[in-house]
């Protein structure tokens, strides 16, 4: 009887000093298309939820499979809670560097992040890895990375994935620890275009030039 006190005594131990509270074992999945290799059958992403912990956003939970879906959202529409609530995107403007905030629930979790840039359907291609084992502290953490000029506009997706082991992640695959994916469908915008003045584009560029020497050109009346 002392060796089942004592066994007891020892699970409930390590319970609280992980720091992290115990739930059954069970994996969290992506949900973008499966070109991105998102389901188990294409070799999809998923991650440890045995202890409920290293997440981005505010929760992680258990799926079955990947969620694959047009949108993006199946995680987050299928079974009525939305958890891959991680990232924020402000304007994604192609040629341009963007501010993205990414939420850890831990100090020293780690992320590797991708997006599809030229938008056929895979985060295979030279510069669509945009975070490579980037080290998140607890909270907001506010990251830039550069959108490249050949970037096609248009809907596109996103994967990002945690964990926390400082060891890198692919973008398909187990992930023996404890982490989440979170896909996302995005939007890459083009620049915009500079105003060209009615006197033509040799008039802009004498325009340019004038203003950076202080001198003004006027339109003949
Ligand atoms: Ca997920
Ligand atoms: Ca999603
Ligand atoms: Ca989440
Ligand atoms: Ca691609």
């Amino acid at each position: 009887m002392k060796k089942l006190y004592f066994g007891i005594f020892m699970v409930f131990g390590l319970i609280i000093l992980s720091n992290h509270v115990y739930a059954p074992v069970c994996y969290d999945y992506g949900d973008a298309p499966d070109s991105y290799n998102t389901t188990m059958a294409t070799n999809g992403p998923y991650h440890s939820a045995f202890f409920v912990g290293y997440y981005l956003g505010s929760s992680v939970e258990c799926d079955n499979d990947g969620q694959n879906s047009t949108n993006a959202d199946g995680d987050d529409t299928g079974d009525g809670t939305d958890d891959e609530d991680g990232v924020t995107f402000g304007t994604l403007e192609i040629g341009s560097n963007a501010d993205i905030d990414v939420v850890s629930s831990d100090n020293d979790t780690y992320l590797d992040a991708w997006i599809d840039f030229n938008a056929d359907g895979d985060f295979l291609d030279l510069g669509e890895h945009i975070f490579d084992n980037e080290t998140l502290s607890a909270g907001t953490n506010n990251l830039q990375f550069a959108i490249p000029e050949g970037a096609v506009a248009g809907d596109t997706f996103a994967r990002f994935r945690s964990d926390n082991v400082a060891a890198g992640l692919p973008y398909g695959g187990h992930a023996g620890v404890a982490g989440e994916v979170e896909d996302y469908k995005i939007t890459l915008t083009e620049a915009p275009t500079p105003d060209v003045p009615e006197f033509g584009l040799i008039g802009y560029l004498l325009a340019t030039l004038g203003s950076y020497f202080g001198i003004k050109f006027k339109k003949k009346a």
